[in-house]
C-alpha cells in the first residue's frame, strides 16, 4: 500500500476545486484521442516547493524521496486519482513488473488520470518503468498494453549473443534534442538497471530526448512540452543526476552546468566501495577488514579492527566518486538482522547522504525469533529495502538453495532468491559467493569445474575448483563457485558478487583465473571482489575478463588510491 501522505505544508493555501473530464491522449497536444469521459474533482494547488509522488508500493522508492528531500523539496503522496490532477509537478518513480503496475494503475482509475494529467501538458517526470508505462505496450509480462501516450514497444534486452542482462550500470547518454531537463548533461555517465528498453522509432522519434547505447541504441530519455521520462535513475546518478532532479524540480533553476564526470561513450565498468560491518567487542557497529575473513587484530588484544564509522565512510566514499557503496553485515549469518537495528539505522542515514546504489548483505534468510515469531527472507529484505537498499546482497542462503535446486533439477519458488527477485526484480538481487580455492592435479579429481590456474599449486597443482562457503568462510560446502554461479542465474539472481577467500586484503591483485572462468559462464553482471591493492589490479581484471564490475575495501579504508574515482584512470 502507498505510505500515509506527507504533512502537506503550504498546500493548503491558494487551493482551488475544479472538476474536469478524465481523457487520455498520445500527446500533450492531441487532446482529440479520449479513451474515457469520467469526470474527477480536482484540488489544484500553488506550492512551489512541493512535489507530488506517485508511489504505488510495488517496491523501494526511498531513493527517490530522500534526494527530492536532499534538494530541499517537499513531497505529497498520491492517494487517488485526483491527487495525480491537483498536482503542481508529478513525479512517477516506476518500480516492479510492467504487467502488475498498469494492473495497478487501471484499476485505482490512476492510469486515466496520468493521461489526463499529461494530455494536459502538465510538469511530469517518470523515472524508468515509469518512462516504459507510457509506451503502447511491452513484452514484460505480456504483451501488456501500456499507457499509450508514446508510440512504441518495450521489449527485452536480447541476452542470446552474449549481452549481460540486465543493463546494470554508468552509461552515456547521447541527446537528441535540447531540453532543459538534461541541461549540462551531455556525454556524462549516468546509472541505468533494467532489463527491459522502449525501442527508438520513426513514430516515437519526436519524443526522444536522448538514447543510449546496450546492444542496440534505447530511448534514454523523453521530453514532449512539460512531460519527461528517463530511462535512467537520476536519483542514483551522483551530482549529475541530482542537477536533472534540479532541473526538474526547480522552475528556475538555471540549469548550471556540472563538471563531466567520465569521457567514456560506453557502459563504464564501475568501481564499488565496501564495507564490512559488524559489532566490535564494545557492541558499537563499525566497519572492520580483515585478511582472509579473518577481522581481529594480530595483536595480544585480539580485537576486531575499527576502521571507521559505517555512515561517515560510505558518504566520503560516495563524495570521492565511488560508482555504488555496499555494505555487508558480516555477521548477520548469526544475528538476527531486524534485531540489528543499529544496522538498519545506519542504512537509513546513509541513504540520505550517498546518492548512488547502495547495496546491503548480510542475515537475509528465514528466521524465528526467541518468541517463536517467524520471519520470511522477504521480510527481512523488505526491511532493508524499507531503510535504503537500492539492491540486496544474500550469501549462505543462496548456497543450500542452489544445492537442493541442483539435486532435485526443480524451481521451487520458495528460496530466498527467487522470492525476492519475483516482488523486487532480479535487478535488485546480487548473490555473494564467498569461495575458497581448492587445488588439484587434474580436472577428473573432482566432479567440479576446475581451471588450470596461472600460478600453481603448492604441489606443484596445475588445476583448481572454487569450494563455496558459508557463515563467513567458516563452513565449506560440496558446490563449486560455477556451479553456483550458473544456477543462481537461473533461481533469478541479477549480479554475482564474486569474493575469493585467498585474496581477500592481501592487495595482490584480484584473482583472475576465478573471475574469468564465472564471468564467461554467466550472462549476468559479475563484481570481481578481494585483492585490489593497486590502480593497476582494475585494469587487469577489466582487460582480463568479462567482470562488469570491481569491489575493493582495504585499499579505499587505508587510502592507498587517492580515491575510488578509479574509473576514470582505467
Ligand atoms: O551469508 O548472507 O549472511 O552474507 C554475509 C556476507 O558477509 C557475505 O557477502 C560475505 O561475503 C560477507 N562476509 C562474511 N564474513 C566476512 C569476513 O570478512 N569475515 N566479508 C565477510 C566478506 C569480502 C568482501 C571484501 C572484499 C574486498 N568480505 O566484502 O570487502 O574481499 O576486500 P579487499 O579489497 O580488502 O581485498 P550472508
Amino acid at each position: 500500500m502507498p505510505p500515509p501522505p506527507q504533512p502537506q505544508g503550504a498546500m493548503a493555501t491558494g487551493a482551488a476545486i475544479l472538476t474536469i473530464p478524465c481523457s487520455a491522449g498520445r500527446s500533450p497536444k492531441r487532446s482529440s484521442q479520449r479513451r474515457s469521459s469520467a469526470s474527477l474533482s480536482v484540488r489544484a494547488s500553488f506550492d512551489a516547493n512541493t512535489v507530488t509522488l506517485l508511489d504505488y508500493g510495488a517496491g523501494n522508492v526511498r531513493s527517490v524521496r530522500n534526494a527530492i528531500r536532499h534538494l530541499g523539496f517537499g513531497i505529497r503522496d498520491v492517494r487517488s486519482p485526483e491527487d495525480i490532477l491537483a498536482a503542481d509537478r508529478l513525479v512517477f518513480p516506476g518500480v516492479g513488473a510492467f504487467g502488475s503496475a498498469m494492473d495497478f494503475l487501471n484499476s485505482t482509475g490512476m492510469a486515466d488520470a496520468l493521461r489526463e494529467y499529461i494530455r494536459r501538458d502538465r510538469p511530469f517526470l517518470g523515472i524508468c518503468l515509469g518512462l516504459q508505462l507510457l509506451f503502447d505496450s511491452s513484452e514484460e509480462n505480456g504483451p501488456v498494453s501500456g499507457l499509450g501516450v508514446i508510440p512504441g514497444v518495450v521489449r527485452r534486452f536480447d541476452s542470446s549473443k552474449g549481452l549481460i542482462v540486465p543493463h546494470i550500470g554508468w552509461n552515456a547518454l547521447e541527446i537528441t534534442k535540447e531540453t532543459q531537463l538534461l541541461q549540462g548533461v551531455d556525454g556524462h555517465h549516468v546509472y541505468f538497471v533494467h532489463s527491459y528498453h522502449a525501442l527508438p522509432s520513426d513514430a516515437n522519434r519526436d519524443w526522444i530526448s536522448s538514447i543510449c547505447n546496450y546492444g542496440d541504441s534505447f530511448v534514454a530519455s523523453i521530453s514532449m512540452g512539460n512531460i519527461q521520462a528517463v530511462q535512467f535513475h537520476p536519483e542514483k546518478s551522483g551530482a549529475t543526476g541530482l542537477s536533472i532532479l534540479k532541473n526538474f524540480l526547480s522552475a528556475k533553476s538555471s540549469g548550471a552546468k556540472v563538471t563531466p564526470r567520465r569521457k567514456a561513450s560506453k557502459l563504464a565498468k564501475r568501481v564499488i566501495a565496501c564495507l564490512d560491518v559488524r559489532s566490535n567487542d564494545n557492541g558499537d557497529l563499525v566497519v572492520t577488514k580483515g585478511d582472509q575473513y579473518d577481522v581481529r587484530d594480530h595483536s595480544s588484544s585480539k580485537e576486531v579492527r575499527n576502521l571507521g564509522k559505517p555512515v561517515d565512510l560510505a558518504s566520503q566514499y560516495y563524495i570521492d566518486g565511488a560508482d555504488e557503496v555496499s555494505f555487508l553485515n558480516i555477521t548477520g549469518f548469526r544475528d538476527f538482522p531486524l534485531g540489528d537495528l543499529p544496522m538498519l539505522e545506519v542504512l537509513r542515514c546513509a541513504s540520505e547522504k550517498v546518492f548512488v546504489p547502495l547495496t546491503v548483505g548480510g542475515g537475509i534468510r528465514d528466521f524465528t525469533d526467541a518468541n517463536g515469531r517467524y520471519y520470511s527472507s522477504l521480510e527481512v529484505a523488505s526491511e532493508y529495502f524499507r531503510s535504503g537498499a537500492d539492491k540486496i546482497s544474500i550469501g549462505s542462503d543462496v548456497v543450500y538453495a542452489a544445492e537442493a535446486f541442483l539435486q532435485s533439477g526443480v524451481k521451487t519458488g520458495k528460496s530466498s532468491l527467487e522470492q525476492i527477485s519475483r516482488v523486487y526484480g532480479n535487478q535488485a538481487v546480487v548473490v555473494s559467493i564467498d569461495p575458497r580455492r581448492v587445488y588439484v592435479n587434474s580436472p577428473e579429481d573432482v566432479p567440479f569445474k576446475t581451471v588450470k590456474v596461472s600460478s600453481k599449486g603448492p604441489s606443484g597443482e596445475e588445476y583448481a575448483w572454487y569450494q563455496c562457503t558459508v557463515s563467513g568462510g567458516r563452513d565449506s560446502r560440496p558446490i563449486g563457485a560455477y556451479e553456483l554461479a550458473k544456477a543462481v542465474e537461473e533461481l533469478g539472481a541479477g549480479e554475482i558478487l564474486l569474493n575469493c577467500i585467498d585474496c581477500d586484503g592481501q592487495g595482490c591483485g584480484f584473482d583472475i583465473d576465478l573471475v574469468k572462468m564465472v564471468s564467461d559462464a554467466v550472462t549476468i553482471p559479475v563484481i570481481a571482489s578481494s585483492g585490489a591493492g593497486a590502480v593497476e589490479h582494475f585494469s587487469e581484471v577489466f582487460e582480463k575478463t568479462n567482470a562488469s564490475a570491481a569491489l575493493a575495501a582495504g585499499i579505499f579504508h587505508r587510502k592507498e588510491v587517492p580515491d575510488p574515482t578509479l574509473s576514470s584512470l582505467l
